[in-house]
């Protein structure tokens, strides 16, 4: 079924976060409206000893007056009844940067190759989404393998999102950061 109906959207069946954990790469991305992490996007996402899960994520903004620099986030995970849905809040590191409250949904992954996400920031008054955005992430930064492309697709499609996604490139920019951000 593909109404693109918010809250018909299929997510991740018996999801399970602790294979979910570690490094991701985005590759693709739906962005929404407004500022947003442009390239270079890497998640790292833990489970605590609490089960709770934080993330950290990197990606290359330009805000204000044509600054480019590597956006350095910090996030957490509010638990929702269905396992696969999460409340995002994140800041950044730096206080200039954006600060939010965003669904995290985790719409497929095989924990080993391949995860979509999904959130929508605005549900319009028919039910279906105004603002959202996605990512395609990988495991590995060169990109998906060609066999998890056409399940990816699939997705895309299911999301009411295929043809609005753009590559995401790693070319090393926020590489040689560490915890302070870099102009
Ligand atoms: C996500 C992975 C899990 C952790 C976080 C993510 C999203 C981060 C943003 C950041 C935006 C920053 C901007 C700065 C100027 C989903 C990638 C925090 C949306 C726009």
């Amino acid at each position: 079924a593909q109404d693109c109906q918010v809250a018909n959207i299929q997510v991740m069946q018996n999801f399970d976060r602790t294979r979910y954990a570690g490094t991701w790469y985005a590759v693709g991305k739906k962005d929404p409206e407004g500022l947003f992490l442009l390239d270079n996007i890497v998640a790292n996402l833990n489970i605590g000893e609490d089960g709770k899960m934080t993330a950290t994520a990197e990606g290359r903004v330009i805000i204000l007056n044509n600054w480019e620099m590597c956006a350095h986030m910090l996030a957490t995970f509010e638990d929702t009844p269905d396992p696969a849905k999460f409340k995002m809040k994140y800041w950044g590191a730096a206080a200039y940067l954006q600060t939010g409250n965003d669904d995290h949904w985790v719409i497929d992954t095989d924990y080993d190759n391949y995860a979509v996400h999904y959130s929508c920031r605005l549900v319009d008054s028919d039910g279906t989404c105004l603002d959202s955005y996605s990512f395609i992430f990988s495991r590995h930064p060169t990109g998906l393998r060609p066999e998890d492309q056409a399940i990816v697709t699939q997705r895309k499609t299911e999301l009411c999102l295929l043809g609005k996604y753009r590559r995401v490139p790693h070319s090393g920019f926020c590489q040689n950061s560490g915890s302070v951000d870099q102009p």
